[in-house]
Formats: C-alpha cells, sequence, structure tokens
C-alpha cells in the first residue's frame, strides 16, 4: 500500500495550493482528482459563456511570484478556457503534476491507527498520516427530482458537466431551467447559437453587468507590479476583494445623489456595485431596497416587453439574499425575438413533469430539442458527505452534520483527527482563492505545528465557532433568503438541514482569527 504524509482530495485552486505548501514542510503527498486535468471548478464548468464574476487580477494564486509574473490575463473576466489554461499553468510551473493521481475519486476514508485509510474508485488503497480536502464549495450537482426526467428524448446537459467537445446548438429548441450566476451566463451566449432558448425561471435574481473588457497591456503591467500590495487590500476587505469602501449609508445621502452613485457602481460593474456604493446595503433594509429598485429600473429601461421586464425583477427578498449574479448583456438578451421567458415559480405555473418530447407546467407544454439545467449544487457540504468519511469513533461526517455542519473555522472537525479541509463549511464565501490561501497557509503552519502528532479540534472549539458563525450573520440581511431557496442557508435541497452554512462575519475578520490562533499555537486544536 502506498503511504504518504498527506493525501489531498482535489487538484483545483484548493488542491494544487496545498501540494505546494506540503512540499515546502518537506512532506510526502499525493493528489487524487476525479477530473482528467487539473481546474476543479473549472475543468468542470465548461457550459456556454462560462467565466469568472471576480475579476482576473484577484482571482488568482499568489503562492510563488513566477505565477504572479508570468501569467498575463487577456479579459477582465477570464473565460472558462482562460480559467482552465491559468490552472494548467500552475501545475506546470510548479511542477505540481508528478503527484497527482487524475480520473480517479475518493470513495471512502476511515480514521485509523492514527491515520487515514484511503479508498479510491479504481480499486487502490492509500495510507496517510493527514488528508486535507480541496472539494470547492460548489461542486456536488443538484439535480431536482423532476418527474420523466429520465424519459426525456433530447439531448439533457448539466451545465456542470458539459461535454469538452461542445453541443451544437444550432437550429435546435433549448429549454433552460436556473436562472443563478450559472444559467445568467449560459442563456445569453445560448440564444445567440440556438434557434430557440425557453428559460424557466423560479426565482429572478438581481443581476448587475459585470462590465468585461480586454485587459490593457499598461494596466496589466501596472496590476503585475502591485499585486502583493492588491494582495494585502483584497485580504482587508470583508468579502477579500480588493475594494474601495463605499459612500458611507446610502439613506444618508439624497435621491439624486443616491441615484448618481448607484449609476457610478453599475458602470464599475459586478460586485463594485454592491461593495463600492455604499457601506450598508447588506445592513440596512431601506438601503437594500433603494438598490434593489435601482436595478429593478434598469431592468424595465433595458427589457423591452414590460410584462418580461415585471417578471425578472425580484421582489420579496433583498439584494444579496441569493448569491448576486453578474451579467453580460443578460436583460438584453430578452430583447431577442428567439428568447422566452416562463415563469414556473409557484405564483406562475411551476414544472410539472419532463416528458419525452420536453417539459410540461401546470398550464403548458414546450416542445424541446435540448434541455440545459443549471440547477445548482449540493453546496458547502454536499462533495464532502458524497465520500463515506469516518472519523475516530466510526461515526460518518454525514451522520456527524445532519443538523448542519459543525467545524473549527471552517478547517477542522472534532471525531475526525488529522482531517483539514480546505474552505470547508463555515469558513468565508467571500473571493475564493484568497480564502483559499490562507487556508492553506494556516493548515500548513498547523501541520507544522503538530509535526507528525495527532491533532483535533475541541468539541468546545467547534461550539464556540459555530456561536461566532450565527452572531456574526445576524445583524445581516444574508439570512433573508431561505424563501428563496439561497444554497448558504442549505435552502435549495430539499430535506437538508437550515442554517448558514458559510462564515459571514468578514473575510478580512476570519484571516485575522486565524492569524492569532495560529501565532497563540493553535488553541482549540489537541494534540497527541
Ligand atoms: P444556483 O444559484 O443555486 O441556481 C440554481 C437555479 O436553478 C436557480 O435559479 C433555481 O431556482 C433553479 N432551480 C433549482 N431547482 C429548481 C426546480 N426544482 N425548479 C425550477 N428551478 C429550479 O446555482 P448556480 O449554478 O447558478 O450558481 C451557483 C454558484 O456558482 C453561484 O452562487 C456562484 O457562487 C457560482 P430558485 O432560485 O431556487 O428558485
Amino acid at each position: 500500500m502506498n503511504t504518504y504524509d498527506v493525501v489531498i482530495v482535489g487538484a483545483g485552486f484548493s488542491g494544487l495550493a496545498m501540494l505546494n505548501r506540503v512540499r515546502e514542510s518537506g512532506l510526502s503527498a499525493r493528489v487524487i482528482e476525479a477530473g482528467s486535468n487539473v481546474g476543479g471548478t473549472w475543468f468542470w464548468n465548461r457550459y456556454p459563456g462560462a467565466r469568472t464574476d471576480s475579476e482576473c487580477y484577484y482571482y488568482c494564486l499568489s503562492f510563488n511570484k513566477e505565477l504572479v509574473a508570468e501569467w498575463t490575463w487577456s479579459e477582465r473576466y477570464p473565460g472558462q478556457p482562460e480559467m482552465q489554461r491559468y490552472l494548467e499553468f500552475v501545475a506546470d510551473r510548479a511542477d505540481l503534476r508528478k503527484d497527482i493521481t487524475f480520473s480517479t475519486r475518493v470513495t471512502a476514508m476511515e480514521y485509523r491507527d492514527e491515520g487515514w485509510d484511503v479508498s479510491l474508485d479504481s480499486g487502490e488503497q492509500l495510507r496517510s498520516r493527514y488528508v486535507a480536502t480541496g472539494l470547492g464549495f460548489l461542486t456536488d450537482p443538484h439535480v431536482p427530482d423532476f418527474p420523466g426526467l429520465d424519459t426525456f428524448a433530447g439531448d439533457l446537459h448539466l451545465t456542470c458537466r458539459w461535454p469538452a467537445e461542445g453541443v451544437d446548438l444550432r437550429g435546435k429548441r433549448v429549454g433552460v431551467i436556473g436562472t443563478g450566476a450559472t444559467g445568467v451566463q449560459a442563456i445569453p451566449v445560448i440564444a445567440q447559437e440556438a434557434a430557440e432558448v425557453v428559460v424557466f425561471q423560479r426565482t429572478p435574481n438581481y443581476v448587475v453587468p459585470a462590465q468585461n473588457r480586454p485587459m490593457d497591456p499598461d494596466e496589466i503591467a501596472d496590476l503585475k507590479a502591485r499585486h502583493y500590495e492588491i494582495l494585502a487590500k483584497a485580504r482587508a476587505h470583508s468579502f477579500a476583494m480588493p475594494f474601495d469602501a463605499g459612500h458611507g449609508a446610502a439613506m444618508a445621502v439624497d435621491e439624486d445623489e443616491r441615484q448618481r452613485i448607484f449609476s457610478d457602481g453599475w458602470a464599475r460593474g459586478g460586485f463594485r456595485f454592491l461593495f463600492e456604493t455604499f457601506d450598508d446595503l447588506i445592513l440596512d433594509p431601506a438601503a437594500n431596497e433603494a438598490a434593489a429598485e435601482f436595478i429593478r429600473s434598469r431592468i424595465r429601461e433595458i427589457v423591452h416587453d414590460p410584462a418580461t421586464a415585471e417578471l425578472l425583477s425580484p421582489r420579496g427578498y433583498p439584494y444579496s439574499g441569493k448569491r448576486p449574479p453578474a451579467g453580460h448583456d443578460y436583460y438584453e438578451a430578452y430583447n431577442r425575438d428567439n428568447v422566452r421567458l416562463v415563469d414556473v415559480s409557484a405564483k406562475g405555473a411551476p414544472i410539472q413533469e419532463i416528458t419525452p418530447t420536453g417539459l410540461r407546467t401546470a398550464d403548458a407544454s414546450y416542445e424541446l430539442d435540448v434541455l440545459v439545467l443549471a440547477t445548482g449544487f449540493d453546496a458547502v457540504t454536499g462533495a464532502l458527505t458524497a465520500i463515506d468519511i469516518r472519523g475516530r469513533d466510526g461515526i460518518t461526517l454525514k451522520e456527524k452534520w445532519q443538523d448542519g455542519p459543525l467545524t473549527f473555522l471552517g478547517t477542522t472537525t472534532a471525531g475526525f483527527p488529522n482531517l483539514f479541509m480546505i474552505t470547508g463549511p463555515l469558513s468565508p464565501f467571500a473571493n475564493l482563492p484568497v480564502c483559499i490561501e490562507k487556508n492553506v497557509e494556516w493548515i500548513g503552519a498547523a501541520l507544522d505545528h503538530a509535526a507528525g502528532r495527532v491533532v483535533e479540534a475541541t468539541e468546545e472549539a467547534e461550539q464556540d465557532w459555530a456561536r461566532q458563525t450565527r452572531e456574526a450573520v445576524e445583524p445581516t440581511l444574508l439570512t433573508e433568503g431561505e424563501g428563496v431557496h439561497t444554497w448558504f442557508l442549505g435552502a435549495n435541497i430539499p430535506g437538508k438541514a437550515r442554517g448558514v452554512n458559510v462564515w459571514f462575519g468578514g473575510a478580512n475578520n476570519y484571516f485575522r482569527i486565524c492569524d492569532e490562533n495560529a501565532d497563540q499555537g493553535f488553541p482549540g486544536l489537541t494534540l497527541r
């Protein structure tokens, strides 16, 4: 049996950074990756229009200065092919591939004799002192239980399993279910190729245009020169983005000034609208409603058909109560003759079944050649609980977390010694590469501190972290999306435990807490 100091699960941003870090400590490691290449999220999500919602120069890794110096981004928001090439560049430049096993899944892990037995779907068994998971927040696909789904005779595609060779949509009638961040990116691009697109929308989202554009060579040179200064700024921001503060409280300025600032934010694009306009949009209901109404006014301006504009306008939940998507001519797509919006909410006509020739709602039938599911993920915990992980007392992680996840700092959980999770449950949902690198830093330091000993979170520490996580989100409006199936509350998966699954107490605060914990010798962890 092959034996390692650390087995790492996943070769996306997290796994690549972790492998590099454990090598620096002189530990032996093997990465197990289900895909046939590195990339993780960016390997699997190849649907038309897939691209980052964060700007290139802070949605990247910084662990090695050559990575920063030698890679040049072409667009403000890189598309999936460019992200895939970037992660391949990272793997090659840091010489990581030789320690990665591709096209192989971890099926089970059992803690025994102060280490882990790791079972792979190839039949191989590995033995490892420590395990670090880099599974991503949004990995385990959610396929709703639509009656008749398996009877559909056309082509059925999940956005997050889009074929590498692409899908020829020319002349096709395409149905898209889902208008989250994925659907919002895919719909306008699919509409450019397909004969007809029918969008089945259950909940409209607040979509702010990303304002994509090519990167200018002078701008690139400047961003590279200031990379570590920009990274420090991102680490000081509550959502790990190198943004400037907004203009204070939205309701403290008069209506004209408020509209001027919102217009400016709209032009800046994407998350800058949320974070660089006013500082209280996720705190003050009146401020949030002002932003929400500004977005609705833009929808009415862009979308020619008033009934479609109204259907696209979110109401009854706050802006950012669901993770807000970034648009690329999203609302404009509904002005095309070949795009139709169908309301499948409880107030409209919910989906009743998928038929061999299409889809039937409560009041109509739709004939489709292709059905695209952009229906999201069993987020945060799903990829972890999909693996049969058995801890110290034989209890599985799934059993332990049946009422919701419990972790210490999102990285460790009591009863599962020597197991570390990169961006595990109750870690920040923010700009992820920056969060990942901070997690990797902390886990690397914890491994150095453990120096081969058994390391485990205490129950007190994880209870305290759960309390802090609940208290941190309380003053915000981020918990008001349960009725609209917000994934970060577990509300998009029928039967899943409800509660905030991520840390919303500020990524900056989280980084400080982790740094202090490491400086103090890792209180909350026991060593034996
Ligand atoms: P999301 O944001 O979870 O979106 C899933 C979409 O699928 C959303 O519009 C759902 O409607 C829709 N959906 C899910 N189940 C159904 C059923 N049963 N009927 C109709 N519609 C359904 O996933 P994404 O992949 O778009 O984005 C995930 C994250 O990736 C995103 O937050 C970014 O962080 C990147 P609903 O809104 O639940 O009514």
